[in-house]
């Protein structure tokens, strides 16, 4: 397509990134006629992302402070090889205003908002304040930070007990500390600041009312540099534990039609409030009785993007390429709505029975699921060893159903014919708790982990019966090999007992 004179057409892209959310990206790349770039570390020589982009090039060591967070050593490769945008995906350098304002410095266009807006957001405290003039609701609290023990008891005085003490440059739990006794104030203070400073060099720290067992619903948003903001609706991604994500679906089981128009409105005029441009999340926290407040913003693509993909029709990637060129949205709110069910899994490279310890190691054998309303992003092979530098997470399994109950039976179907061995992962995990009576029911909020934990944890005694009947069909295999030459030996297909004892996930 030719774009206008005064529109930047972007034809090579450097992804700043790896594994499964590099390759996400160059596929959109590959299907706009769009050249990709990959960068790699050390650790990452035989990373997918690098055979499948046009070309890659190696920017330092294994740590990723050594490379894929290196700003200087990826705007180098970017002005070299002559790309045009570079796409930072999510962690990384995604969030890094520094990283943003350094792209538009040299002329390359950062695949995402702009500096300030990133520096805005990423201090929660000017991002409460922000919203709370846009009129968004925000969780009672205070105004600005707060510096002193008779400001917190202030506070506490005014909006009551249990409180949070947050660190304004914190984000996924980090620097935060529950309240629940006015005793407790100096060391809480005390411990979310030195938490604070050390992780982010910023203790400033303030205080919202703390919401019991709330649910955690983000609003997908696309914004385009003409002022035109549409919102993709919302994902629940309640189900978490220690602030990983582990599974989100979209719609959400609590939502009513009310109140995501209203969740909806509230999150494009968070967006029109701060001039934002891109993609970018609007995070909400829901209480028991419907009322929802501001929670931050995330300014980048998230790892849960697909399944607001999937029940839109609507390729984010795609869109954020668009509007970084200059391009105007190419369809209005009234034009989109939500298809169906679509819920992800986040599979990680970890032992659920063993704390959930990271599991690093070869890939042995791997066979992803397919099938009507399946998708899987990942980037591992047979023969790859993960690297123990980065993110646990291999993959993510998206499914899709014309209805929640057809989208949860689907996810069942797939993560039964997810098979890897060599390192261990959570698929089991996930089945229990796709065969959880409250999951089924829609029945959680963000305890859902701690409050089920005996029955996710307990090791059902039949979960390793397929890894078995795998095993004696693999033997059979062989056995059928060694006797080729002898074409009277009939081959009889392994019979497993195992298969016939009744266990949690046959349906
Ligand atoms: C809260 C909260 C309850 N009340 N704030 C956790 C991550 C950080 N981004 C904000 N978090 C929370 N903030 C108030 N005022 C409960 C959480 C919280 C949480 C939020 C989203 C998803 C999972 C969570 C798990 C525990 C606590």
């Amino acid at each position: 397509m030719i774009l206008p004179h005064y529109m930047n057409q972007i034809n090579k892209v450097l992804v700043a990134n790896r594994g499964e959310i590099a390759i996400r990206i160059m596929r959109t790349c590959r299907e706009l006629d769009i050249e990709t770039v990959a960068v790699y570390s050390e650790a990452d020589r035989t990373s997918l992302h690098v055979r499948y982009a046009h070309e890659a090039y190696l920017i330092g060591k294994a740590p990723s402070n050594e490379s894929y967070l290196n700003i200087e050593k990826i705007i180098e490769v970017a002005k070299q090889c002559n790309a045009d945008a570079i796409h930072p995906g999510y962690g990384f350098l995604s969030e890094n205003a520094t990283f943003a304002q350094r792209c538009n410095e040299e002329g390359i266009i950062f695949i995402g908002p702009s500096a300030e807006v990133i520096v805005q957001m990423g201090d929660k405290i000017q991002a409460r304040d922000a919203m709370k003039k846009a009129g968004i609701p925000v969780v009672p609290g205070t105004e600005g930070s707060i510096e002193t023990e008779e400001e917190v008891l202030a506070v506490i005085n005014d909006i009551g007990l249990p409180v949070m003490i947050k660190a304004s440059a914190g984000g996924g739990g980090k620097g935060m500390r529950l309240v629940k006794d006015r005793s407790e104030v100096v060391s809480a203070v005390r411990a979310a600041r030195s938490e604070a400073k050390s992780a982010f060099g910023d203790d400033s720290v303030y205080i919202e009312k703390y919401i019991t067992s709330p649910h955690h619903i983000e609003f997908q948003i696309l914004a385009d540099q003409h002022g035109n903001v549409v919102h993709l609706f919302e994902r629940e991604c309640s189900i978490q534990r220690r602030h990983q994500k582990m599974i989100e679906e979209t719609p959400s089981p609590l939502m009513t039609p009310e109140l995501r128009q209203e969740m909806g409105k509230s999150a494009v005029e968070a967006a029109k409030a701060v001039d934002y441009t891109g993609a970018g999340t609007i995070e909400f926290l829901v209480d028991n009785d419907l009322n929802y407040y501001f929670l931050e913003m995330n300014t980048r693509l998230q790892v849960e993007h697909p399944i607001t993909e999937r029940v839109t029709g609507i390729d984010l990637v795609k869109q954020q390429i668009k509007v970084a060129q200059g391009e105007k949205l190419e369809f209005i709110q009234e034009e989109l709505t939500q298809k169906g069910h679509s819920i992800e899994c986040r599979i990680y490279a970890e032992d659920p029975d063993n704390n959930f310890m990271p599991s690093s190691g070869k890939i042995y054998k791997i066979s992803e699921p397919l099938g009507l309303g399946v998708r899987t992003d990942g980037y591992v092979y047979e023969g790859y060893e993960i690297p123990i530098y980065y993110d646990p997470m291999i993959s993510k399994l998206i499914v899709w159903g014309n209805t929640r109950d057809e989208a949860i039976r689907r996810m069942r179907r797939a993560l039964y014919e997810y098979k890897i061995t060599g390192v261990k992962t959570s698929i089991k995990f996930m089945e229990r708790i796709m065969s959880n009576p409250n999951f089924i029911q829609g029945n959680y909020d963000t305890h859902f982990i701690e409050k089920n934990q005996d029955q996710l944890l307990s090791m059902q005694p039949c979960e390793d019966c397929d890894d078995m009947v795998i095993i004696a069909a693999f033997i059979d295999y062989l056995d059928k090999l060694g006797s080729t030459k002898n074409d009277k030996k009939e081959f009889t297909p392994a019979q497993s007992r195992w298969k016939k004892i009744p266990y949690i996930n046959h349906f």
